[in-house]
């Protein structure tokens, strides 16, 4: 499918890399955007031949600059709460999707672009990265999802000292909070998540699902991991993983 505000590129691996391209707009996400990445998430995640996802922006510049200002200005409460459904559900989709998704961050991750990238299983971060929540900065807050996120993701005091100040800190900070999981000169940045992605999709594709399942709804319900698990006793998959195992070769995993 053509999208026009996205690119896409699947390799032989699996691997799909979507890249935001409004770069002349900072790769803000307008209505349509919003619109297309959830068209394009729920694609890649009923395609079998995609195993995991790399998502970043186009250009040398930004990741996503946030929420489209322009578009946002004139809203009414109602067109604003709209917009605002239309973002977290689709951020909510990817936290729900079987397939890993990692952000690769290239420039600013600011407002729903920092959400964005909140919503992905984790974040790559180029060296000239910049994130924050800046929505106190233009009388809102964040709007899709950003606030419990955050607060989930570093703690509520951190979330707090950035949600409240808006301010912008660099990849540096950002992996010593907690938002981001590895820092790579802009060059690599790309490379190095599609690398990651690939060991992913070495794995089996039901385990991996399984334990995405398990870190987003089990944390506080210790025998939800142990479902999972068992569960996972009744696939090709977790027969054939130990097999190989056994016979000292890798796995052939069918994902069933
Ligand atoms: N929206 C629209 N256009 C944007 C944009 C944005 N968020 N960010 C940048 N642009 C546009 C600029 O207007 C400019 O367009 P032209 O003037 O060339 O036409 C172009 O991108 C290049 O930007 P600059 O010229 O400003 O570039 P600089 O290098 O000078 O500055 C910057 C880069 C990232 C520091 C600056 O552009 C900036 O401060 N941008 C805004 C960042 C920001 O505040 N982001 C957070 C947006 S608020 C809600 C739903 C959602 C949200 C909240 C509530 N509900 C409905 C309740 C979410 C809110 C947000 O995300």
């Amino acid at each position: 499918m053509a999208y026009n505000t996205l690119l896409l590129e699947t390799n032989e691996a699996g691997i799909a890399v979507l890249k935001i391209n409004r770069p002349k707009n900072l790769n803000a996400l307008n209505a349509e955007v919003l619109g297309e990445l959830r068209a394009a998430f729920e694609a890649l995640d009923s395609d079998p031949a995609v195993k995991a996802v790399v998502i970043t922006g186009e250009g040398e510049k930004a990741f996503v600059a946030g929420a489209d200002i322009t578009e946002m200005a004139e809203m009414s409460p109602l067109e604003a709460k709209e917009f605002a459904r239309k973002g977290r559900e689709t951020l909510l989709f990817i936290g729900g999707m079987k397939k890993p998704v990692i952000a690769a961050v290239n420039g600013y991750a600011l407002g729903g672009g920092l959400e964005l990238a909140l919503a992905c299983d984790f974040i790559y971060a180029s060296e000239t990265a910049k994130l924050g929540l800046p929505e106190v900065t233009l009388g809102v807050i964040p709007g899709f999802g950003g606030t419990w996120m955050l607060a989930k993701r570093i703690g509520a005091a951190r979330a707090r000292e950035l949600v409240y100040t808006g301010k912008v800190i660099d990849a540096q900070k950002a992996a010593l909070w907690g938002i981001v999981n590895e820092i790579l000169p802009a060059g690599d940045l790309v490379k190095a998540a599609v690398e990651t992605a690939a060991k992913t999709a070495k794995a089996g594709g039901l385990a991996v699902a399984a334990a995405k399942d398990a870190i987003a709804n089990g944390l506080e319900t210790p025998e939800y991991e142990t479902a999972l698990f068992s569960v996972l006793f009744a696939t090709g998959d977790q027969r054939e993983g130990m097999k190989a195992f056994t016979e000292k070769r890798k796995p052939a995993f069918k994902g069933e």
